[in-house]
């Protein structure tokens, strides 16, 4: 995944010329993010804050999702918890997704990663992988495999799912 940072006044301007920095990080089946040495803080060099830090987290096979509110500030060290209720990400539920036992997470099926959760994800990339395995695009589940499941439990239910990242 890639994890940017954006310095706004309110995250409804945080728009991609707000970017103060972006680097590539792991998304851990926990929901945790870490850097790409497994470091749960995650430095940008030379970053520095003038309104509010946004977090704009673009991960394979999801849409793009970005924090709902400015991230908490301690020192030079900002933190936030997309996971912890519907508004925690901008849009609420039309942002991110009710995963259930109170968690929230990113919409996946995006299977061309894009913006967007539409017919494109199906029919270009799951129709051209379907049954076949290793590092897919379709593979939005990412159990190695491309298939109905892919299509049925992660695609179906969020198809029509919009980024609400500013653009
Ligand atoms: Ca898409
Ligand atoms: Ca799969």
């Amino acid at each position: 995944m890639t994890g940017c940072i954006r310095d706004a006044a309110t995250v409804d301007v945080a728009t991609p010329g707000t970017s103060i920095g972006m680097q590539a990080a792991f998304l851990r089946n926990d929901g945790k993010i870490v850097d790409l040495t497994g470091n749960t803080i995650i430095i940008f060099e030379g970053a520095s804050v003038n309104d509010n830090l946004f977090v704009v987290i673009f991960s394979r096979n999801h849409i793009p999702v970005i924090s709902g509110n400015a991230a908490a500030q301690s020192g030079d060290v900002y933190t936030y918890n997309f996971s912890t209720g519907e508004n925690q990400a901008r849009g609420g539920a039309n942002g991110h997704k009710d995963l259930g036992s109170g968690v929230w997470g990113m919409f996946s099926g995006n299977s061309n990663g894009d913006f967007d959760v539409n017919d494109t994800d199906k029919d270009i990339n799951w129709m051209s992988e379907v049954g076949t395995s290793g590092y897919l695009s379709s593979d939005v589940n990412m159990d190695g495999q491309s298939n109905n499941r892919d299509k049925n439990d992660m695609w179906v239910p969020n198809k029509g799912k919009l980024s609400q990242v500013p653009q």
